[in-house]
C-alpha cells in the first residue's frame, strides 16, 4: 500500500527542518486514502478534519513559498507575528494534524504489536485514542469517537484493504517499514511544539 503511494514522507533535514510540501503531500497521499481502506463512511468525518488540516496549511504555504519552506519556519514566523493562537493559524492547525498522525501512527503500532482482540481491531484504537486525542476531547467528542471506532474493521478485512494483492507478511513489512519515517517526522514536529511550548491543552 505505502510502497505505491507517489509521494513519501521524507529523513529529517541536517538541520532538523522537515520540508513543508513534501510533508503535506505526504500526509496526503498515504494518510487520507487510509481511511478508504478502514471501509466505511463513519470515518469521513475525521478524514475531512485531516484533510482540512493539510489544506489550510498548503494555502499558508502558497502564500510565499520560500518564507515558509519549512514547518518550523511557519511556526516561527507566528510566533513572530504573535498570531498563533488566531483561529485560522498556522499552528494550530499543525497541533491537530500531529495529534492526528500520533493517532494514526499508534494505532498501526499497536496492531503490529498484537494489542487486537483476536479479529477486532477496536483495541488498537482506542489504546491509541486514550494516548493521543483523548486528553484534547470534550466529552461529546470522546463519545462520538467511542461510536467511531465501532465501524473499525476487522483485522483480517483491513490487512486484505491494504494488501492489493500481497501477502499479509508483506503488508506487516510494508507497515513496519512505513512507520519508520512517518514517526521521525511526528517526533521533530512533537519536540518543536515542546521546545517553544505551544502544545496547547483545550479541548474541543
Ligand atoms: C446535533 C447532531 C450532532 C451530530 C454531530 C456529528 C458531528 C460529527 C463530528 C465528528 C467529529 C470528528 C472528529 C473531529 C474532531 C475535531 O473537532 C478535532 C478538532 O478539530 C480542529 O479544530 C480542526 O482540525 C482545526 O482545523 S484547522 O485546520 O482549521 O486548524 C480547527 O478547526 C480546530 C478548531 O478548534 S477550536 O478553535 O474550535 O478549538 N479534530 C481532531 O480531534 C482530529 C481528529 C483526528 C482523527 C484521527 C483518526 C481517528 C480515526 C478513528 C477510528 C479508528
Amino acid at each position: 500500500f505505502f510502497k505505491k503511494r507517489e509521494h513519501h514522507f521524507q529523513p529529517i533535514r541536517a538541520d532538523g527542518k522537515i520540508d513543508t510540501m513534501p510533508f503535506l503531500l505526504a500526509a496526503e497521499d498515504n494518510i487520507l486514502p487510509f481511511f478508504d481502506v478502514m471501509g466505511s463512511t463513519a470515518f469521513y468525518p475525521v478524514k475531512s478534519d485531516i484533510a482540512g488540516n493539510i489544506t489550510k496549511l498548503t494555502k499558508k504555504y502558497e502564500l510565499d513559498p520560500e518564507k515558509y519552506s519549512t514547518l518550523q519556519d511557519m511556526v516561527d514566523c507566528e510566533i513572530e507575528a504573535k498570531t498563533i493562537t488566531d483561529k485560522g493559524s498556522a499552528t494550530d492547525a499543525l497541533i491537530w494534524l500531529k495529534r492526528a498522525l500520533q493517532f494514526i501512527h499508534g494505532f498501526v503500532q499497536n496492531l503490529l504489536d498484537g494489542v487486537n482482540d483476536g479479529e477486532s481491531l477496536r483495541p488498537c484504537a482506542m489504546k491509541s485514542y486514550d494516548a493521543n486525542l483523548k486528553p484534547y476531547h470534550g466529552w461529546m467528542v470522546q463519545n462520538i469517537f467511542s461510536l467511531i471506532t465501532r465501524a473499525v474493521p476487522n483485522r483480517k478485512d483491513f490487512i486484505e484493504g491494504l494488501a492489493q494483492g500481497e501477502k499479509e507478511e508483506a503488508v506487516l513489512d510494508d507497515l513496519r517499514e512505513f512507520l519508520v519515517l512517518f514517526g521521525k517526522n511526528i517526533d521533530v514536529i512533537v519536540e518543536m511544539y515542546k521546545s517553544k511550548d505551544l502544545d496547547m491543552q483545550f479541548k474541543v
